[in-house]
C-alpha cells in the first residue's frame, strides 16, 4: 500500500502531466497556424511525452494496487507573442515540473516508499534532460536574428523523433 499523502502527491502529478500535455498541445496548434510547422512538431512531440508520462504513473499506481483519481484539468492559459516567448514558457514549465517531481521524491524517502522513490526518479533524469533541451533552443532563438534564423531552428526541430 501506498500511504496516503504519496498517494495524494502522485494523483496531482498525473494531472500536472495531462494539463502539460495541453499547453503543449495549445503551442503546437498556435504554431502550425504561424506557419511554423517544425516548432508545431516540437510542441506536439512534447505533448506526447507527456501523455505518456501521465500514463505510465496511472500504470504505476495500478501496479501498487491503487486506483487513480482523474481531476479536472486548467484550461492553457497563454497569452503568448512570438516563438521566443513560447519556449521560454516552456523552459519555465519545466522548471516547475521539475520542482513537482523533486517533491515526490522527497516526500517518498520520507515516507520510506522506496519503489516510490525509485520510479520517480526516472522523471528527475528526464526532467534534467528537458529543462537542458529547452534552454538550448531559448539560446538558440536568442542568436540569431530575424526570421531566416527562426526558420533554420523551424526546419531543425521538425525533425525530432
Ligand atoms: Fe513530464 O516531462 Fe517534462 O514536464
Amino acid at each position: 500500500m501506498i500511504k496516503k499523502e504519496v498517494f495524494k502527491k502522485i494523483n496531482e502529478q498525473i494531472k500536472l502531466e495531462y494539463e502539460s500535455a495541453f499547453i503543449y498541445k495549445q503551442m503546437s496548434i498556435t504554431m502550425a497556424t504561424k506557419g511554423w510547422d517544425g516548432f508545431a512538431h516540437w510542441f506536439h512531440e512534447q505533448y506526447k511525452e507527456e501523455m505518456d508520462h501521465a500514463e505510465e504513473m496511472i500504470n504505476y499506481l495500478i501496479t501498487r494496487g491503487e486506483t487513480p483519481v482523474l481531476f479536472d484539468l486548467k484550461k492553457p492559459d497563454l497569452k503568448l507573442e512570438g516563438v521566443l516567448a513560447h519556449f521560454e514558457k516552456a523552459y519555465e514549465h519545466e522548471c516547475f515540473v521539475s520542482k513537482s517531481i523533486n517533491d515526490i521524491v522527497a516526500l517518498a524517502i520520507k515516507a520510506g516508499d522506496y519503489a516510490t522513490e525509485n520510479f520517480f526518479r526516472r522523471y528527475v533524469d528526464e526532467q534534467v534532460q528537458e529543462e537542458d533541451s529547452v534552454s538550448s533552443i531559448v539560446d538558440r532563438l536568442k542568436l540569431v536574428n530575424g526570421d531566416a534564423g527562426y526558420l533554420m531552428i523551424d526546419r531543425q526541430l521538425g525533425r525530432r523523433e
